[in-house]
Parts: C-alpha cells; sequence; structure tokens
C-alpha cells in the first residue's frame, strides 16, 4: 500500500500554481514525494509560493510563462529538456473568471476565457505527451473541471463552455493517449474559497446560495482536492482513465 501513493522521484507541471486552488494541487503533490514545478503568469507571486513551499522542505521551483502562448510553452519544455527535466504529471489548472451576460460580453472576453481555461490545456497537454509518448514511460495529465463542467450558471457563459469543453478533452486525450500508458482524467471543484470567489463569498445572497444547494452546507477549502489529486497523480490510478471526479460536497448528486 506504501508506494501506492508515493510520487517520489516523479516531476510535476502545476499550471496557475502561484495561488488559490494550483497552489493547493503544488503544495499536496509535493508532500506525496513529487519534484513541483510551479508556474503562473508574474514572476514575484510565484517565486512567493515557490519559497513558501520550499520553507516547508519540499522540492520544488518556479517557471514563469503564458500557457496561451504556443511559442513560450514549447520553450519551456525545450529548456526543461536540456536540463534532463522529464514531466511525468502535469495538471491544467491555470484558468480565469469573467462574469458578464452573453448578451454584453465582448468578443475579447469570451476569446480570453477559452483560450486561458481550455486551449492552454491542448498547447501545454500536448508537449508533455509527446515526450510521455517518445520516452515510454507513460505518465499523468489532469484537467481542472467545474461544477460548470455539467451544469451552468448565468452570467458565466465563456467559463461554462470553457469547462465543458475541456470535461470532453479530457476524454479525448484519454482515448488517444492511454495505449501509451497515460493516464489523463479530471477534478471537478464545487465552490471553494480562494481569490478567484472572494467577490461570491461576500455576497450574502450567494454565500447562502452555495450553502442551501450542496448537502455538506458549506464552501470547500482548497486543501480538501489535495488526496484527489495525489490519487490521479500516482500508481493508485494506473487503470483509471477519462473520468471526472467532482470534489463538490456532494452538489452534482442533489436536485
Ligand atoms: C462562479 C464561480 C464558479 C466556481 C467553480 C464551480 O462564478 O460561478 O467562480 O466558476 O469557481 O468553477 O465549480
Amino acid at each position: 500500500m506504501a508506494g501506492l501513493f508515493d510520487l517520489s522521484g516523479r516531476t510535476a507541471l502545476v499550471t496557475g500554481s502561484a495561488r488559490g486552488l494550483g497552489f493547493s494541487y503544488a503544495k499536496g503533490l509535493a508532500a506525496a514525494g513529487a519534484a513541483v514545478i510551479l508556474n503562473g503568469m508574474h514572476e514575484d507571486n510565484l517565486m512567493a509560493a515557490v519559497d513558501k513551499l520550499s520553507a516547508l522542505g519540499y522540492d520544488v521551483r518556479g517557471m514563469a510563462f503564458d500557457v496561451t502562448n504556443a511559442q513560450q510553452v514549447a520553450g519551456v519544455f525545450e529548456r526543461l529538456d536540456s536540463e534532463g527535466e522529464h514531466v511525468d504529471i502535469l495538471i491544467n489548472n491555470a484558468g480565469i473568471q469573467h462574469r458578464q451576460p452573453l448578451l454584453d460580453l465582448p468578443l475579447a472576453d469570451w476569446q480570453r476565457v477559452i483560450d486561458t481555461n481550455l486551449t492552454s490545456a491542448f498547447i501545454v497537454s500536448r508537449e508533455a505527451a509527446s515526450r510521455m509518448v517518445a520516452n515510454g514511460a507513460g505518465g499523468k495529465i489532469i484537467n481542472i473541471c467545474s461544477l460548470t463542467s455539467e451544469a451552468a450558471r448565468a452570467t458565466v457563459g465563456a467559463y461554462t463552455a470553457a469547462k465543458g469543453g475541456i470535461k470532453m478533452l479530457t476524454r479525448a486525450m484519454a482515448a488517444e493517449w492511454a495505449g501509451h500508458n497515460i493516464q489523463v482524467n479530471g477534478i471537478g471543484p464545487g465552490y471553494f474559497l480562494t481569490e478567484m470567489t472572494t467577490a461570491l463569498v461576500e455576497n450574502k445572497e450567494f454565500d447562502a446560495w452555495v450553502k442551501n444547494s450542496n448537502p455538506s452546507g458549506r464552501w470547500g477549502k482548497p486543501d480538501e482536492l489535495i488526496g484527489t489529486a495525489v490519487y490521479l497523480a500516482s500508481p493508485a490510478s494506473d487503470y483509471v482513465s477519462g473520468q471526472i471526479i467532482y470534489v463538490d460536497g456532494g452538489w452534482l448528486s442533489v436536485l
């Protein structure tokens, strides 16, 4: 049983991990023994997050790059190649939210959300998976989905479309890469207390809606996602692919 959840000797890349849920995923994989590459757009925030985990004795580093920029992403993986570093575990977590009714939504904002929340997973996964296939060692890819991968909420249409897309992209990747011993799965967080949801938590009506809509009666805490991330990143899930695990307090299981 001991080795089942052990990530020692593996290297993980977690996109959008300078804060929020991504930081929890990075912390959890590092605590399970992985060498973790954190990612963010802004060097200063990113290095502050790296310092926090490094102070805990974890093997972490930061690489600032834009996950929507295919050239930058290719350059990052070429740099890792040159360092003899191989990404065994990828968590496609980078994402943004944009709350605006579809009728008012500028095309540029729609595109920005789709690029960051969906296309980036294609861009980064292609670089990681091509190397996992080439070296024959297989790997783990975890795409971060959402309750909105299954059900829509008014005013977050671009986000909902992207999260619906990343659920099916997870299955498409599983279909094509499982034969190379690459397991591709998703995590669907419910409503969690992060910087992205602060405005929602502070809205008394929304806060009540979240608490009344899930049988656990509360918001999730980011570290409550760590167990699922470690499971999907570890040998414990070697025969699991194309699945989305919802960590939502039971939200999607009730009317
Ligand atoms: C929103 C929230 C959601 C949650 C999460 C739910 O505006 O409704 O930001 O998007 O963050 O995605 O699973």
